[in-house]
């Protein structure tokens, strides 16, 4: 594999903030909204947005949609607020990848490579989403492969505003059937993580993705901590920015 890049953290860092999966979107307002609150909160040195941030990104000119524009201008104001305080670093996720440069300037934002591997003091971490490593959902896997491909990106861009809209509808709600019928949720794959891992010489990998918020064991001290997605309408309400103090361990619940 190619090696990761290396992000380098600076010593004055003490907190570090992570975050996933809050699917913003128009037609979610309360969660849109526990994620401003939480982002006002602020006490971090420097925050970390492991993708799927958007429910769904068709191009940096849906800014300018009569309809949806004033919304993600507003959550991009949210952001670049956050990163007047501390730097946010946005690693994309299979609904958000077509963030251009327009919303991270406007947003403040410096964007990772996925994966991306955290040296921090002593610790060693590789951010991802995830996706790549749902290696069990083949058909998944062929279209991420195609979708992040040059080629795809720029044909689908040259499309009006308007088309892209009734394409991301569209697989949103294959999206939504898919999720509602019995088919099981894929999730990382544990030698897949452990491999990375050791080719990384790190000793966490910090993803989300899966909507499965957990802390897993690999073995060898290895451990795969999954972010919480966000659903303020959920029962009982979802969403956290993860604090991590320089040097705190992430302690796996026991076996
Ligand atoms: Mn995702």
């Amino acid at each position: 594999m190619t090696t990761p890049p290396v992000l380098a953290a600076p010593e004055s860092w003490q907190t570090l903030a992570f975050l996933s999966d809050v699917h913003l979107h128009p037609s979610d307002t309360a969660t849109c909204q526990a994620w401003q609150a939480a982002l006002q909160s602020g006490d971090w040195d420097a925050l970390f947005i492991l993708g799927d941030l958007f429910e769904v990104w068709v191009g940096d000119d849906v800014m300018d949609d009569p309809d949806q524009g004033a919304f993600w201008q507003t959550c991009a104001r949210s952001l670049f607020a956050a990163s007047n305080r501390a730097p946010v670093f946005f690693l994309p996720g299979n609904r958000d990848f077509l963030v251009g440069p327009r919303l991270l300037a406007a947003a403040g934002m410096t964007l990772l490579a996925d994966p991306t591997v955290l040296q921090w003091g002593e610790q060693r971490w590789v951010l991802s989403h995830g996706d790549a490593l749902c290696l069990s959902d083949a058909p998944y896997q062929a279209f991420r492969a195609e979708v992040r491909g040059a080629n795809w990106q720029s044909q689908f861009l040259a499309q009006t505003l308007d088309v892209r809209l009734a394409m991301a509808r569209r697989m949103r709600d294959a999206s939504e059937q898919r999720k509602a019928s019995a088919l099981a949720w894929s999730d990382v794959d544990a030698l897949a993580a452990n491999q990375l891992l050791e080719d990384c010489h790190a000793s966490m990998l910090m993803h989300g993705h899966t909507h499965m918020p957990a802390t897993h064991a690999l073995g060898e001290g290895r451990l795969r901590h999954v972010l919480t997605d966000w659903d303020a309408t959920g029962n009982p309400p979802r969403g956290d920015v993860l604090r991590m103090r320089k040097g705190e361990p992430i302690i796996p619940p026991p076996a």
